[in-house]
């Protein structure tokens, strides 16, 4: 009869026990031990564990527990990403200080973290809301301000009038609306602290060539950050009564990524935004153009992502000269060159770009063909249809013939341009309008002039005197307080920033603190970053791969510049999740009642189960979604109540194929445990089960299957090791290892071939001799018909693999 066990106090007893024990606690770094760091992204305390946090804790945890047992020192921190909007709008909503409603949620979480019954290294936790934590924040914001890494720029932003705040590009979703309230972004100009992650760019995609991380993230990097290399080329510009009391420049600098289609080039466009800028620097643009730059402005403003496939544009009347060939051009005020790209001023060529070709057809400007696809077409009149691809060069002097590549360089050189790249990413901007967040450590000059607040003044406390109602002015603007506070330390007259960083600073940093959470001097020891980065695995959820990944890289690399830190890459490894979906097969959500509860699963079936369960589903770190079936689970948890009664299947001998199947069972779950197949691991696991429940074990051998399932099942296997009267805990022991010599098995089935060609099988041992296997081909009809009488010249036997056997072809009898 299976005994049944009570999982609920089952659990309760070994958290305990653990707790008390501290067996999971890292401490010091033991030398004698291989490090690993293993990292989960810090969950958000919204107040309730769901079962995405299972996924993404709970599965890693057979990853860790495995480590530990095959004796490596590992550290699993966990913390909370406390900052943010949701507890500003809670406490909005609920009228509670918003530091009182993410301490309360934490407090919660904890002890549903708890009851997952994870190896989590918790003396090392921390929280970004932590003043011991985000003084940290600040003091590496005010050291990227001491370093030109930190600036205050005015910048076009992206403004969410639903959060009544700035966000960042990466926080706009691809039809144009906010990633957290879906309200349409519009475009603003205003003055921004701004990190200067473009300075990176290069270093940010060519270090991804160092990372064993999936191909699909290094790629969505690397066209997040988009370089696109060319060059910049000048044109002058003719003399123009409109520009003479002006200041404006006298030639226009143009990006392309096309050089070689220099002498194609019929007219230049530059953007409104650039025509705004002639302007103010004293240009005399006509009304019209006056008008029509104010209002494309405007127009960005209010449609900004959405496709403006349009082309509009206003001839200026001022003309340039092409250094290639001296040809004058009109220069064009137009739409779809946009002010922060590049330099604001293309050189265009409408028999090779759509926007140009569109833009040419409207307006009438010549369209004239510089690139053949084909040497041989060069002969060939040019054709007014367009090619957008690279070629062979026409209508180019003494470049004609010359491939694009080449003359890309070659024309560039020629005209004293110079071969640069542009980047599709935008410095990082930080501020944001709201009150739960880490206050910008920057105070005024009475003549406005940016300070940062030193060292023996942080943490700049966030202020509690404040009406956190949004209204677009940033809430810490109305705080007596926080004005008081910076008078007093920095003189009369002085006023305080008054906005708080985006929270993705606060998670870009905190693998570091982790490593040294108490540490009041700095914010990690050169010592704890030795014993311990970089991070060797870092599971997280798809929805980052080009904000948090990307801001963190650009973090560790800005600290690196600085010094503080050794690594230029803090995550090694990265092994994405899917998600886990309702048990109708869409994305879990209140509205459509499809919530999974863990807290009630576990309270039903048990953490172990639960966990299991989740592990089961698939191979974790395909990103591939998982829905949730309850007849799934009800199985796992059978499965390890069968588990529980494995003692009355021990018997004094047990066969040797039981033997072999314990340590192919070992290999197996060894192998997909590296490879994150938890799923075919516990396949692997219930077909040991199967079998033993049937023919028994030995004791030893329950032993070594318990040790097996432990990273899986931890409160049922300690439970187990308990009741066995083992000593120490079962997550102390070592992990079990295969011997391969009892894996061979007794028999196995080989390929008999005639003549090289496939004809048949036989079973037996590998260690079976020739004389052997020929004994058993005998006794098979099939393959003994085809050699009978025959003259067999050659046998090539390789045992536990291949028959061979070569006789004389026209004597042999197979014809087909
Ligand atoms: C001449 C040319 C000829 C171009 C040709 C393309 C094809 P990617 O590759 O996406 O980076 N460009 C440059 N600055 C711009 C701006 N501020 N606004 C809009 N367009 C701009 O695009 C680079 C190309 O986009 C550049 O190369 C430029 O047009 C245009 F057959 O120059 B090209």
């Amino acid at each position: 009869m299976h005994k049944r066990f009570d999982h609920n106090q089952i659990e309760k007893k070994w958290q305990k026990e653990w707790l008390k024990s501290g067996i999971y606690k890292v401490g010091k770094r033991d030398d004698s031990k291989e490090k690993a760091y293993v990292l989960v992204e810090w969950p958000y305390p919204s107040g309730n564990l769901h079962i995405g946090h299972w996924y993404a804790f709970a599965v890693p945890d057979i990853y860790v527990r495995y480590q530990r047992m095959i004796g490596k020192q590992v550290m699993f921190p966990i913390g909370f990403d406390a900052f943010g909007l949701p507890a500003e709008n809670a406490a909005i909503k609920h009228n509670v200080n918003p530091r009182k409603w993410t301490e309360g949620n934490i407090d919660h979480m904890k002890k549903q973290l708890n009851s997952m019954g994870n190896a989590f290294s918790w003396d090392k936790t921390t929280s970004s809301v932590d003043p011991d934590y985000y003084k940290w924040t600040q003091w590496m914001f005010t050291e990227f301000f001491k370093n030109d890494i930190a600036y205050r720029g005015e910048g076009i932003v992206n403004w969410c009038p639903g959060c009544n705040t700035v966000i960042a590009n990466e926080q706009v979703q691809a039809n144009g609306t906010c990633e957290r309230c879906d309200n349409e972004i519009e475009k603003k100009k205003m003055p921004q602290w701004m990190l200067k992650i473009t300075d990176f760019a290069d270093d940010l995609i060519d270090d991804l060539n160092q990372l064993d991380w999936p191909e699909h993230i290094k790629e969505a990097q690397r066209n997040w950050i988009g370089r696109s290399s060319g060059a910049e080329i000048d044109f002058k510009l003719g003399a123009n009564p409109s520009l003479q009391n002006s200041t404006v420049n006298c030639t226009i600098l143009v990006f392309t990524t096309r050089p070689d289609t220099l002498y194609g080039v019929t007219f230049l466009a530059i953007s409104p935004e650039k025509a705004q800028d002639w302007i103010e620097a004293g240009w005399q643009a006509s009304d019209e153009i006056q008008e029509f730059a104010a209002k494309e402005i405007e127009l960005r403003a209010i449609k900004t992502f959405k496709e403006d496939t349009d082309k509009r544009g206003v001839d200026t009347g001022i003309t340039a000269t092409n250094p290639a060939n001296g040809e004058e051009i009109s220069v064009w005020v137009v739409n779809y060159v946009l002010g922060d790209v590049g330099t604001g001023a293309i050189m265009a060529v409408p028999a090779h770009d759509e926007r140009d070709f569109e833009f040419a057809s409207k307006f009438g400007i010549d369209i004239r063909q510089v690139v053949n696809e084909t040497e041989s077409a060069l002969r060939s009149t040019a054709s007014q249809k367009i090619h957008t691809g690279a070629g062979v060069l026409i209508n180019s002097q003494e470049f004609n013939g010359m491939s694009s590549e080449e003359a890309k360089e070659a024309i560039t050189k020629k005209v004293g341009g110079k071969m640069t790249n542009t980047y599709r990413l935008r410095d990082w901007s930080i501020g944001r309008q709201r009150y739960w967040g880490v206050p910008i450590p920057i105070v005024y000059s009475p003549e406005g002039v940016a300070h940062h607040v030193p060292k023996k003044h942080l943490p700049w406390l966030l202020p509690n005197d404040v009406d956190f109602t949004p209204t677009g002015v940033a809430p810490l603007a109305k705080s007596e307080e926080l004005k008081k506070r910076t008078e007093e330390i920095f003189g009369k007259g002085w006023t305080p920033e008054v906005e708080t960083m985006d929270t993705f600073v606060d998670s870009s940093w905190y693998y570091l603190r982790y490593l040294d959470s108490q540490n009041d001097e700095d914010l990690v020891s050169q010592q704890a970053q030795k014993d311990w980065m970089p991070i060797d695995l870092y599971f997280g959820g798809a929805e980052h791969t080009t904000m948090h990944l990307l801001y963190s890289r650009f973090w560790q690399k800005a600290l690196k510049r600085l010094g503080l830190v050794n690594d230029s890459e803090p995550y090694k490894k990265r092994v994405n999740r899917g998600l886990i979906l309702g048990p109708d097969g869409n994305k879990m959500s209140k509205s459509k009642g499809n919530v999974v509860d863990p807290d009630k699963q576990v309270e039903l079936v048990g953490a172990d189960t639960v966990k299991m369960y989740l592990a089961f589903m698939g191979p974790y770190g395909e990103a591939v979604n998982y829905p949730w079936d309850l007849g799934g689970i009800a199985g796992l948890k059978r499965f390890l109540e069968r588990v529980y009664g494995l003692r009355d299947h021990v018997i004094e001998e047990e066969t040797k194929e039981v033997i072999t199947l314990l340590h192919k069972t070992i290999k197996k779950v060894t192998k997909d445990i590296e490879n994150f197949k938890f799923n075919t691991a516990i396949s692997a696991l219930m077909i040991f089960v199967n079998k033993v429940e049937k023919v028994g074990l030995s004791k030893r051998s329950l032993e070594t299957f318990i040790k097996l399932l432990a990273p899986f099942a931890p409160y049922l296997t300690e439970e187990i090791w308990s009741e066995l009267a083992l000593k120490k805990s079962v997550h102390s022991q070592e992990f079990p290892k295969f011997d391969p010599s009892l894996i061979i098995d007794l028999e196995i089935e080989i390929g008999v071939q005639i003549n090289g060609k496939m004809r048949g099988s036989i079973t037996l041992a590998p260690e079976d001799s020739e004389e052997e296997a020929m004994k058993k081909v005998a006794l098979i009809p099939q393959l003994n018909d085809r050699i009978i009488g025959l003259d067999i010249k050659k046998i090539i036997y390789v045992p536990g693999r291949i028959l061979n056997l070569i006789i004389n072809e026209k004597e042999s009898n197979s014809s087909s």
